[in-house]
């Protein structure tokens, strides 16, 4: 009951956000090919994510619109099949622990394009990401290892961005480590859960990852 006022009440005040004068920006995290329905790395339930997100954007209150693409070499080695391994194997890269997926998003593929039924007229910004063969990059904002960011909390500082809401794929790992590094970064972050699904490579992971961001200061929406 309270947990759902005090979601009511957020939800009031990022719509008077503007009236304060706040700058806000929508980011839309790996909507692509290989995450939707018949993709190399399906998300379940991936598609059901677009409706909502391009809802969001006529809604028309973005200062800013960014979308994330997974964007890999295609020897990529968060890739099992350029390690010897399995999908599903975990191994060390680098000295960060790195979970083995199948060959995705690989630059210039189909499978690394956005969805064609996202809406992209209001997209102000692109951030590619993953493009180290060395490293992975599950945050908008910088690598796995902490070494390189994107450019994307440049772009959001340049613009005077201070709130964020962000949806997209896959909720329990690019949505919520770019959820981590927005809190971390200083801004106001709010996750639409309407507009997020997780992989689930074990069943609780989506919910794990909800319970992380909210003990972190991540706002979750819906
Ligand atoms: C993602 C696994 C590997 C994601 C990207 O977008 O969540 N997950 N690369
Ligand atoms: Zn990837």
């Amino acid at each position: 009951m309270l947990d759902n006022f005090l979601n009511v009440s957020f939800c009031k005040f990022i719509k008077k956000s503007r009236n304060l004068n706040m700058k806000k920006a929508l980011i839309i995290v790996d909507v692509q090919n290989d995450f939707c329905e018949g993709g190399a790395l399906a998300v379940p339930g991936a598609n059901e994510v677009i409706p909502y997100i391009n809802l969001l954007m006529e809604e028309n209150e973005y200062d800013q619109v960014i979308l994330t693409q997974d964007w890999h070499p295609s020897n990529h080695k968060s890739f099992a099949s350029n390690n010897n391994q399995k999908v599903g194997e975990i191994i060390m890269l680098n000295g960060v622990s790195q979970f083995m997926w199948p060959d995705h998003c690989i630059q210039d593929s189909y499978g690394a394009e956005f969805h064609k039924d996202l809406n992209r007229d209001s997209v102000t910004h692109i951030i590619q990401k993953g493009k180290n063969v060395e490293i992975d990059s599950y945050s908008g904002f910088q690598d796995n290892n902490h070494f390189m960011k994107t450019g994307l909390d440049d772009f959001l500082k340049y613009h005077e961005i201070q709130l964020l809401e962000i949806v997209g794929l896959a909720l329990d790992y690019c949505v919520k480590f770019t959820c981590l590094d927005a809190v971390a970064n200083g801004y106001i972050t709010c996750l639409h859960f309407n507009g997020t699904r997780a992989v689930n490579v074990k069943p609780d992971n989506g919910r794990d990852s909800i319970y992380e961001m909210i003990q972190k200061g991540v706002t979750v929406l819906g």
